[in-house]
């Protein structure tokens, strides 16, 4: 059988250190622009920023005045924060994905959403996504030195998981406890999409059982990599993590191949870039055969998954 021709696209997980609570939109975007030119020299067609990577992890601390709330959020984008960035990925001619809090009018009112856009090398905004699965709480909960107030502070996203064709790939993307729900990748996986982007903000005692926060770097890849596999899908998973703000979040940002191989993994607890020459078409050897889906799915034994959302035990 003839050989496919290689689709190389070249993607940088640009993993962030921790963001201060009192650090500014500026001084973010210069360390985000710093990373963007470290991938541009390292051949970079993509740079892939985490979730929220705009400012702090706000969501772990409870707060009543919503002005003090909205302050976290962006109201259009790009800002005059972000453009310095926008301008410099045009310039580089690098595209990008950028996490942060977005405050939207919509429908006739104010909504808020845990959001990623993607840029391409032109600087247009050719793809958002709006976090689905918002992990944590609505209420502080007792007893938790940090709370994970996501639930109080957006809604679910209204976007679904849109696959679009962008910079010569069908990309798609998802936030942080998205990676963990196969939903997320399957729905993107049957828009034959070949690569996912996924930003995270990963506290280490995000559950309060030791023996489980203790596999927090474990079940991190576990779940992108099962994703990456079963949908013969490329996935790009970044952390912002180290210590920030008293808070302990996961690093080990990485790259995954259509195989469900680790293909490139940071080292540090810091703002690092790592890179890989992805081949678009790795994914297709499995598509074609042991994921091809049309051959092999069974879609009407899979009903219950649309039609019930919590576990129901089996009638006695
Ligand atoms: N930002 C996140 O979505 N974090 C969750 C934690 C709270 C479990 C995650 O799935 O990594």
């Amino acid at each position: 059988m003839p050989r496919t021709p290689s689709r190389i696209m070249t993607v940088a997980a640009a993993q962030m250190g921790p963001i201060a609570r009192d650090e500014s939109r500026q001084a973010v975007v210069a360390r985000l622009i710093d990373m963007l030119r470290q991938a541009k020299d390292r051949g970079a067609d993509l740079v892939v920023y985490p979730e929220l990577c705009l400012t702090t992890f706000f969501p772990r601390w409870m707060m009543e005045d919503q002005d003090e709330v909205d302050s976290w959020f962006e109201r259009t984008m790009p800002n005059p924060a972000v453009n310095p960035l926008f301008e410099a990925a045009r310039e580089s001619e690098v595209g990008f994905c950028l996490g942060y809090a977005e405050l939207a009018q919509e429908d006739g009112g104010t909504r808020r959403f845990n959001t990623a856009i993607l840029v391409d090398k032109a600087g247009r905004v050719a793809l958002k996504y709006r976090k689905v699965h918002l992990p944590g709480h609505a209420e502080p909960q007792e007893g938790r030195k940090f709370q994970h107030l996501e639930k109080r502070y957006f809604e679910p996203g209204n976007l679904g998981f849109p696959v679009r064709r962008v910079m010569d790939a069908n990309m798609g993307l998802c936030i942080c406890n998205d990676r963990r729900w196969p939903e997320t990748y399957r729905v993107m996986g049957l828009q034959d999409v070949e690569m996912v982007l996924c930003g995270y903000n990963t506290p280490t005692d995000h559950v309060q059982d030791p023996a489980i926060n203790r596999l927090s770097d474990f079940h991190n890849h576990l779940s992108m990599q099962a994703g990456a596999y079963q949908n013969a899908t490329w996935v790009v998973g970044v952390a912002k993590g180290g210590v920030e703000e008293g808070s302990e979040m996961i690093t080990h940002s990485a790259i995954f191949a259509p195989s469900g191989e680790i293909v490139a993994q940071a080292a540090t607890m810091e703002d690092e870039v790592v890179t890989f020459a992805c081949d678009l078409e790795m994914g297709r050897k499995y598509k074609e055969t042991i994921f091809n889906f049309a051959a092999h799915r069974e879609p009407d034994a899979y009903r219950l998954i649309v039609e019930r959302k919590g576990a129901e035990p089996p009638a006695a």
